[in-house]
């Protein structure tokens, strides 16, 4: 059946599905905690503001956000009804070209986890010049990217459950 969405040009108001029924875990990077641990808080508090059981967010530290793509593979071994995996990390660029190699590992690997279990693993790593691009968008003058993974998590889980 054909649908057609209304209002394209401004998603800002979309309504956030009630996430009640859905089951979540969080991955979060232990490398820059100061940052990682404001995400956790964001993504954390978002779900259960809409809706998602305590009992039904299952959160694991890994070390560092090369690990995330790991954990989230573990996870949905390990829990298979899972509607989505939010990853968090903050990678900060450095003199060496590490910060390419984790990026592009972090990002394929979410993809390709999602795309092998069928479930959404939500990117929700920042990959800054600096410490301060990172503080600004961890809660700071450019919000909370944790909120906005969460909220991207329960919006796929959504789509997943009714499409
Ligand atoms: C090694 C490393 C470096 C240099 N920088 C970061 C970073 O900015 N953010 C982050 O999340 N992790 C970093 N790591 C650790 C790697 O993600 C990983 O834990 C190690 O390479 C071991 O696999």
């Amino acid at each position: 059946m054909a649908t057609q969405l209304k209002n394209l040009s401004d998603f800002s108001h979309t309504t956030i599905p009630d996430a009640s029924p859905y089951r979540f875990a969080i991955a979060v990077a232990e490398w820059n905690a100061e940052i990682t641990g404001s995400l956790y808080n964001g993504a954390l508090n978002k779900l259960l503001d809409h809706g998602v059981a305590a009992d039904n967010i299952i959160s694991v530290a890994v070390p560092g956000s090369f690990e995330l793509t790991g954990a989230a593979e573990l996870l949905l071994n390990k829990y298979p009804d899972l509607d989505g995996v939010i990853c968090l990390g903050c990678i900060i660029q450095g003199d060496t070209r590490h910060f390419d190699f984790i990026c592009d590992a972090v990002a394929q690997g979410c993809t390709n986890v999602g795309i092998k279990h069928n479930t959404p693993v939500i990117f929700g790593v920042l990959t800054t010049n600096d410490q301060q691009q990172a503080i600004d968008r961890a809660g700071g003058k450019h919000g909370n990217k944790g909120d906005e993974a969460a909220i991207t998590a329960i919006k796929m889980a959504h789509l997943a459950a009714t499409l």
